[in-house]
């Protein structure tokens, strides 16, 4: 018997806009539920069998960004910059593509191999809005996955995007916001610093570690104090 290739997929987005849904189509009645290490956030982990692929499926609590006021924020953010699931697939609601879409551009951000599942599609339909897939797609340069989750339309086409990713097939897109001369020169700075450093370089993307220092993102201060004390 072949061993099947494990890997680990995330479930990310904004509150309410089916991830749990996902998830549950996903893993039907394979989960778990426990805690995050040391928070009350509810943790669910799943898995699923597809084309030789075990696929460990994660589900993340509901954000609307990723700059951890919050810890549902804190412990959503940790699991994709620290844990690297091999792709990280953002629930998107199509009926709120603008509002949603910010949670995109930060994981694209992170560096993350993305997915977006454009959840909602029946809702979105219903108010009148006409959402051109593949442009999408090739505007984001990611796959763009249109679903209806409660009636679970979408999977199948959902876990053939993750295999291709997991195959390689879909490199990850190189994604950069351009923060201007001033800011990118202070980032370059941090970059050359952090990148110096193995073990930190290990732990996170160089340049996602700069922009958030530069912004004194307050987890990512005290993370780095307790690590380099
Ligand atoms: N119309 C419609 N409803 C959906 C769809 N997908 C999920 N829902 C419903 O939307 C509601 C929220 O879905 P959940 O899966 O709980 O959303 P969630 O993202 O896990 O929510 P939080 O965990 O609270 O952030 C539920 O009532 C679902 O049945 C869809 O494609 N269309
Ligand atoms: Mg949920």
């Amino acid at each position: 018997m072949r061993m099947a290739k494990e890997i680990t997929i995330a479930l990310a987005g904004n509150p309410n806009s089916g991830k749990t849904t996902v998830f549950n189509n996903l893993t039907g009645a394979r989960q778990h539920v426990g805690n995050w290490p040391g928070v009350t956030v509810e943790k669910k982990e799943g898995t699923c069998r597809y084309q030789g692929y075990a696929i460990k499926v994660v589900d993340l609590p509901g954000v609307y960004s990723f700059t951890a006021y919050s810890i549902d924020e804190v412990v959503a953010r940790n699991f994709v910059v620290e844990e690297k699931p091999d792709a990280v697939v953002d629930i998107v609601d199509a009926s709120n593509l603008e509002r949603n879409l910010y949670l995109a551009v930060q994981l694209m951000e992170m560096g993350t191999r993305l997915i977006v599942a454009l959840n909602m599609m029946d809702q979105a339909e219903s108010r009148g809005y006409k959402i051109d897939v593949p442009q999408l797609s090739y505007l984001l340069d990611v796959p763009v996955v249109p679903m209806v989750a409660n009636r679970n339309r979408g999977t199948q086409e959902l876990l053939e995007e993750i295999v291709k990713m997991a195959d390689g097939e879909v490199q990850p897109r190189k994604f950069r916001l351009d923060y201007g001369r001033e800011v990118e020169e202070e980032i370059a700075k941090l970059e050359e610093l952090i990148s110096q450093d193995d073990e930190l370089s290990q732990r996170y993307s160089p340049r996602w570690l700069a922009v958030k220092l530069l912004e004194g993102d307050e987890e990512v201060v005290k993370t780095l104090r307790a690590t380099k004390e």
